[in-house]
């Protein structure tokens, strides 16, 4: 079993979604990736939390200190978030059955006007991998359809993302619209992007600017 979750580790590390990649290192073609190694550890009826703790989030804060220290780049930190992000899918209905509670409801989204996903995307996996919830409202999400969301899902926490300097008004606005229509109050707002900052995030009234996913993680687990 011990075995299984240290190959599910070492195959987020390199982004290995399936058998049919080589791996970062060229030479692993035709050995079972993270899908048929989670597959294989529901079908062994291991425990879902322990996939989800040691396998892939342990998998996820190594290539986050690989990324942090230079040596993998974005595309690295991608092909592992995809691998995360597919395993999630395979593991959440047995990780509700487990009665694994949710850390809370998280919805996110990248603001009206903006077609940049990749980081939010990184984001939204990287949450799921840490127990939270998840509705990701894909791009371009109006301040409407992101407070409809958060009042119907009961949401505790948003997430805004922008990539660009003409859609970083639309965070402002959405907050905004959250006061108006009450629900300002019962969540945190977390917003980031390459034009965001700290000081921005202040001044829109956001509670947080995370500069990476793992930043995000960090500050929900400081609440
Ligand atoms: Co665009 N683009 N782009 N682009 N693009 C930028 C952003 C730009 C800086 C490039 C440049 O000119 N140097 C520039 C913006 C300039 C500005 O606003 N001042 C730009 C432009 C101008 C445009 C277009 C207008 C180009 C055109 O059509 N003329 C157009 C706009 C389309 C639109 O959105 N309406 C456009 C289009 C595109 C592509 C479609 C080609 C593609 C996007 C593909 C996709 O996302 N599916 C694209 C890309 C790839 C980029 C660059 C090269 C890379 C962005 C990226 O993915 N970074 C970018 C240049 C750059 O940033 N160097 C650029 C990697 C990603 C992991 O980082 O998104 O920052 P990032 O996310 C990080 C953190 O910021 C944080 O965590 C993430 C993970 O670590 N984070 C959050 C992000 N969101 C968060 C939310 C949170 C928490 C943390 O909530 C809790």
């Amino acid at each position: 079993m011990e075995d299984l979750i240290n190959r599910i580790r070492f195959n987020v590390i390199q982004g290995r979604l399936d058998q049919e990649d080589e791996g970062l290192d060229g030479d692993m073609l035709g050995q079972p990736g993270v899908t048929e190694l989670v597959e294989k550890a529901i079908e062994k009826k291991m425990n879902p939390k322990e996939v989800l703790l040691s396998g892939l989030t342990e998998g996820m804060q190594e290539v986050g200190r690989l990324y942090e220290s230079g040596e993998y780049l974005i595309p690295d930190m991608l092909a592992a978030a995809e691998c995360v992000g597919t395993a999630m899918d395979i593991l959440e209905p047995h990780l509700l059955d487990s009665g694994v509670v949710s850390k809370g409801r998280f919805v996110i989204a990248t603001v009206e006007g903006d077609l940049h996903d990749i980081g939010k995307n990184i984001v939204a996996t990287m949450l799921k991998g840490a127990g939270y919830t998840v509705d990701d409202l894909g791009t371009g999400v109006s301040a409407v359809e992101i407070v409809e969301t958060v009042r119907a899902k009961g949401a505790q926490y948003v997430g805004l993302s922008a990539l660009l300097t003409t859609t970083m008004p639309y965070m402002k606005e959405t907050i905004e619209m959250l006061e108006q229509a009450g629900v300002r109050n019962g969540v945190k707002i977390l917003v980031g992007g390459a034009p965001t900052s700290e000081e921005f995030a202040r001044k829109i009234g956001a509670d947080a600017y995370c500069r990476d996913a793992f930043e995000a993680i960090e500050k929900l687990k400081s609440w």
